[in-house]
């Protein structure tokens, strides 16, 4: 995929000169979201900006690897007003890994408060709003981080990429394609892989820090919702797993521990789709997983209030856990009806 020139020249225009610039990202965000994120504000920082990164609620502990992560201002626990103060003065607003500022909690009404600030939008995900001045919307990209690593390439020169942003870069198009093997991978990830990988940073170790560094009760949660919480369906086309939040308790849990839990019936010879619902205080969180034609971004805009990409989705839902599951069940039959699954 190539980024288009008036783009690339538009976004150059925006940034000829040195600005305040907030780069913000998703709520749970994920190793897309925060590489992409700290790459894009150390080339900036670079180039003589001043580079805020806010995030709307803290990243999962097994990404405090990611070199820069501490600068990030965590909306939720920020008690010093350093969001406040970077919003009310930014003269650019990036939006990373998102295609919508309604994803942004309560950070969205600070964001509305500066009316002055330019909006540049940099993502990968379907269907973005259109209140961005500027738009790098590109699906067909695997993640964010390819996104940021041909952007910076194009405006700044690929030696311009130092190792801490190699690494930060490598966690998003590492986790954004389940280790490269997705649909979304061409040839020219790896071309970028290639680069990444000649300054010299260490792959196993970054392997090792986001997929080898969960807590055990990490390991035992994953055991018993495979064990005892999933159920498969459909001719065994469809799993659903769940977790309440007395579960979760049990278990020790920590933000970030049920992640990747979703993929894992997909594992499974003939499943085609998989949802894993979490109980949070005030709604429950809809994982939605697919294999090949089955478009779960689709099915999440429909039935639970989402939407993200055709293989991979999430949504929200309102109601009881024991009628979440039913909703979704019905959800699957009416999808299957109509010859989508
Ligand atoms: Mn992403």
């Amino acid at each position: 995929m190539v980024i288009g020139k008036n783009k690339l020249d538009e976004l150059r225009s925006f940034l000829a000169t040195p600005s305040s610039i907030v780069i913000l990202s998703h709520t749970n965000p994920d190793g897309d979201a925060i590489g992409s994120s700290l790459a894009w504000a150390e080339i900036l920082s670079k180039q003589g900006h001043k580079v805020t990164c806010i995030l709307p609620n803290r990243y999962p502990y097994y990404l405090e690897f990611m070199p820069g992560i501490e600068d990030i201002v965590v909306f939720k626990d920020d008690k010093d007003g350093r969001a406040n103060a970077a919003v009310k003065s930014a003269d650019i607003i990036f939006s990373l890994d998102f295609h919508s500022l309604s994803r942004l909690d309560h950070l969205g009404d600070l964001i509305d408060e500066n009316q002055h600030a330019k909006r540049i939008l940099i993502d990968h995900h379907l269907d973005p709003s259109v209140d961005f001045d500027l738009m790098l919307s590109y699906p067909e990209a695997s993640s964010t981080c390819y996104l940021v690593a041909l952007i910076v390439e194009e405006l700044y020169g690929v030696e311009q990429i130092s190792p801490n942003m190699a690494v930060n870069l490598f966690v998003g198009m590492m986790t954004d394609t389940g280790n490269f093997a997705f649909s979304s991978v061409t040839p020219d990830v790896f071309r970028m892989v290639s680069v990444l990988a000649a300054t010299g940073i260490s792959i196993p170790d970054i392997h090792n820090h986001v997929y080898n560094s969960f807590t055990e009760g990490r390991a035992r949660l994953f055991g018993y919702v495979i064990n005892r919480k999933m159920k498969i369906f459909h001719n065994g086309a469809v799993a659903h797993m769940s977790l309440t939040a007395d579960e979760l308790r049990r278990f020790w849990f920590q933000q970030g521990d049920s992640e990747g839990f979703v993929n894992y019936p997909l594992t499974i010879k003939k499943m085609k789709m998989s949802a894993m619902f979490t109980e949070h205080s005030d709604f429950i969180r809809v994982s939605l997983r697919s294999r090949g034609d089955v478009d779960v971004n689709v099915f999440a805009q429909r039935y639970f209030n989402g939407g993200g990409h055709r293989n991979a989705a999430g949504g929200k839902s309102f109601v009881s856990m024991e009628e979440t599951l039913a909703h979704y069940e019905n959800s699957v039959k009416e999808y299957a009806a109509e010859g989508k699954l």
